[in-house]
This record gives C-alpha cells, sequence and structure tokens, in this order.
C-alpha cells in the first residue's frame, strides 16, 4: 500500500512510518515540526533530544534499508498539500498532525486558537484532498476516549442505538470532552462523519486512550530511532510522567483524588492498531469507530504499580495527591466497550511489571537530564 503519515515526526506518527516502510509499504512521512516549536515555546522538552524526521528517516534507512519518504510541509496550507497528496496518490492516510496536548490547549488564548485552527483545518484540508483526488482512500484518523468523557453509563464504541418515544435509531455516541484539545477531537469526528455519509468517503476513527512506552520491534534498542519521551506536565502523559518522577525521587503527581479511570495502552499496540485499522477499510460511506486501549487503571492504581516496582528496584518512590489543575471527575463510573480491535486480532501488550521496570530503566540512562521545573503542573483549566 501507499500510506501517507501525516505528523510524522510526532510520538505515534514516527514509530507508525517505521512499522509500516519495515512491513514492506510505501510510506510518505510528513511534518511542519509544530510539536516540536510547541514544547520549545513551553519549555517542554523531551528526556532526550530525538533528531528531526528527516534526519531520523536517513538513520533508518542507514540502519535497516527500508525507505521513508520524509519531508517537511505544512498541511494547513491546502495548496502545498493538495499538490503533496495528487503526487503521492495514497491508498490509505494515517492522520495525527494535530496539536495532541489537553493542557496546551487550555494555556490561553493563543494557543487555545492554534488548537482549534490546526487541528479543524488540516482535518478539513485532507478531507478536501481525499475528495479532489482519490475518493476511495482510507482515512485513519486519531481520535480519543476523551471525546467521551466519563459518562455515568457504559460507553459503546462510537455508536449508540436509541429508542425514543417508541421509534429507535443510531447515532454517534454522546461526547463531552473535558479540554479544548479533546473537543477539537470531537469536532473532527463530526467533520469526518459528515463527508462520510454525504459524499460516500470511507474512514476509521480511532478513539485511543494514554499512550506509553518507546521501544517497538523497528527502534531495536537505537535511541536515536525512538520517539519525544515528554514527563512534563504539558506534553508528557501520565505513565510517562510517574516513571521520570520515580527516578527524580519527585513524589507521583496525582492529580486530586486519583479516582481518573482512563483506558491505557502500550506504544506497541497503537501500533499494531493502526495496522488492523489500514488491512481493513470500510466500505464507502461507512465510518468505522474502534476505542483503542487494553486496560483501564486509575491514577491511584498507576501511582501504586509504578511505586512498588520501583521501590524493588531501589528507588524510594512516594505519592502524593496535589490540586488538581483540570476540570475533571476524580471518581467516576467508567466501562467502555474495546472489543473491536481484539475481533479484528488485536494481541494486547498489558502493563506489567517487567513493562514497569524496563521503561525505568531507560529512564535511569538519562536521570541527569531530568529538570525538576518541567513536572509541576503549569496550567490550570479554570484561573
Ligand atoms: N494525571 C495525573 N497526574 C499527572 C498527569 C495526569 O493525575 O501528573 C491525570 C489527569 O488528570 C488525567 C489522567 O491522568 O485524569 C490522564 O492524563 P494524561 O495527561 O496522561 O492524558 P490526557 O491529557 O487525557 O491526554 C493524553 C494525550 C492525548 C490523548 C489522550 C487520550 O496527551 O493526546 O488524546 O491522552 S484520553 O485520555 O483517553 O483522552
Amino acid at each position: 500500500m501507499r500510506i501517507l503519515i501525516m505528523g510524522g515526526d510526532g510520538y505515534l506518527g514516527w514509530p507508525t512510518s517505521m512499522r509500516f516502510a519495515a512491513e514492506g509499504h510505501e510510506v510518505l512521512a510528513v511534518d511542519n515540526y509544530l510539536r516540536r516549536e510547541c514544547s520549545r515555546e513551553t519549555d517542554s522538552l523531551p528526556l532526550f533530544e530525538v533528531p528531526d524526521l528527516l534526519e531520523r528517516a536517513k538513520l533508518f534507512k542507514a540502519e535497516t534499508g527500508y525507505d521513508i519518504d520524509a519531508r517537511e510541509v505544512d498541511l494547513n496550507d491546502f495548496e502545498a498539500f493538495s499538490a503533496l497528496f495528487e503526487e503521492f496518490l495514497p491508498d490509505a492516510v494515517v492522520h495525527y498532525a494535530e496539536q495532541p496536548s489537553a493542557p496546551y490547549s487550555m494555556r490561553g488564548f493563543d494557543e487555545a486558537r492554534l488548537t482549534l485552527n490546526n487541528n479543524l483545518n488540516v482535518t478539513f484540508n485532507l478531507i478536501q484532498a481525499v475528495l479532489k483526488h482519490k475518493p476511495d482512500c482510507h482515512i485513519i484518523k486519531l481520535g480519543t476516549m476523551g471525546e467521551y468523557g466519563t459518562p455515568n453509563i457504559d460507553i459503546e464504541e462510537g455508536w449508540i442505538d436509541i429508542e425514543h418515544k417508541g421509534r429507535k435509531d443510531r447515532f454517534l455516541f454522546p461526547r463531552q470532552a473535558g479540554s479544548l484539545y479533546h473537543t477539537t477531537k470531537v469536532l473532527d469526528t463530526d467533520l469526518i462523519w459528515f463527508y462520510v455519509r454525504t459524499f460516500g468517503l470511507r474512514a476509521t476513527d480511532l478513539m485511543q486512550g494514554p499512550v506509553y512506552g518507546l521501544e517497538t520491534s523497528e527502534t531495536s534498542g537505537n535511541h536515536q530511532l525512538y520517539s519525544f519521551f515528554n514527563y512534563d506536565d504539558i506534553f508528557g502523559t501520565v505513565v510517562n510522567r510517574f516513571m521520570v518522577q520515580a527516578v527524580a525521587g519527585v513524589p507521583l503527581t496525582v492529580y486530586g483524588k486519583g479516582g481518573q479511570v482512563r483506558g491505557y495502552l502500550d506504544i506497541r499496540d497503537t501500533l499494531q492498531c493502526i495496522q488492523l485499522a489500514a488491512a481493513n477499510p470500510p466500505e464507502p460511506g461507512k465510518l468505522n469507530i474502534f476505542n483503542q486501549f487494553v486496560e483501564t487503571f486509575s491514577v491511584n492504581q498507576l501511582a501504586e504499580r509504578i511505586k512498588a516496582v520501583g521501590d524493588g528496584m531501589g528507588l524510594s518512590v512516594a505519592v502524593k495527591s496535589i490540586d488538581n489543575p483540570r476540570k475533571e471527575m476524580e471518581e467516576h463510573y467508567y466501562n467502555p466497550a474495546h472489543t473491536g480491535l481484539l475481533d479484528l486480532g488485536l494481541k494486547p501488550h498489558y502493563l506489567t511489571d517487567d513493562v514497569i521496570a524496563g521503561m525505568i530503566e531507560l529512564v535511569l540512562k538519562y536521570k541527569n537530564n531530568i529538570d525538576e521545573k518541567r513536572i509541576f503542573p503549569r496550567v490550570a483549566w479554570k484561573k
């Protein structure tokens, strides 16, 4: 297949590019380095530097022989996007080209506007490029479990059948996101669903939970081929952050009561899920939605697990509840369905003690790079 990866420099975009290239697909990976710019601007640098997309593609080629055509293009620019799309004519597109941080989107007016404009505009440009040049191209869009929020009912896989006053119909499952970033994902879903049902496009929307880890079969221990590992409050996700805090001797920062439950997955499972989505395109006019995570944990459970493994490795890990900078439910019901990807063949990697120990060992190598100023929350939802 010919696969376009939008956001190919990112935490997930880069490993996805390597995976498809290693599987023998023709890969074009594109990025405008927005995420790098936002992390620099907010002093949220990763635990260690990694080369940019173009350099990493060269390194990957030298090491493995696989080609990734890597380019710096701003996909907000429709003319540039359209020309690129027409030249490559992909069979499938994986769309990661969004500002991915909830705290960043809540930082202030400029960050909110950038998140809204970038995320919606790039999604719109993708839809228009597909319509114009190759309407049967399969759009694989990264959504987020955060689109659903934490409703007091079971979360279905994308759709819900509703019976109302004696009549029945099927709708998108209700969405109520907890940050502007997550809300842009809700809007993306609506936008894609409109074009799918009206113009017969085909799309898969993957509602993904927080991802952890770095090692995939393509990196084979070469840290220059790893993704960004952010541990700051803005771009770092909770599991990666707790690993760094455990190593730094900073009490794990549980926000509020710590009963916030989310569905988590290992980066290796993200890659499997994307491959399964690509191998199973929907019919024209159909939107497939899968909930993409393999197990749920509360923040307290994560902290306890990481503390237990860290203590066993001779670290002295403390856990401390701090004021929650976010507006979110700290104790709630959470029971999302997630059978679609398992039915397609997903073989989950769970957060075992060995996986936690492996991540802590990796972080220990970069202990001297940890900057404690980046750990505590700097962005509050309501000031
Ligand atoms: N949390 C803490 N302590 C911390 C950091 C986070 O208690 O030090 C809590 C948060 O309050 C939240 C949970 O952990 O309840 C998850 O937070 P997160 O920062 O790991 O994840 P989130 O902001 O929700 O966003 C991340 C990615 C985003 C993706 C999303 C999937 O950055 O791109 O869409 O995970 S989901 O959470 O399912 O919406």
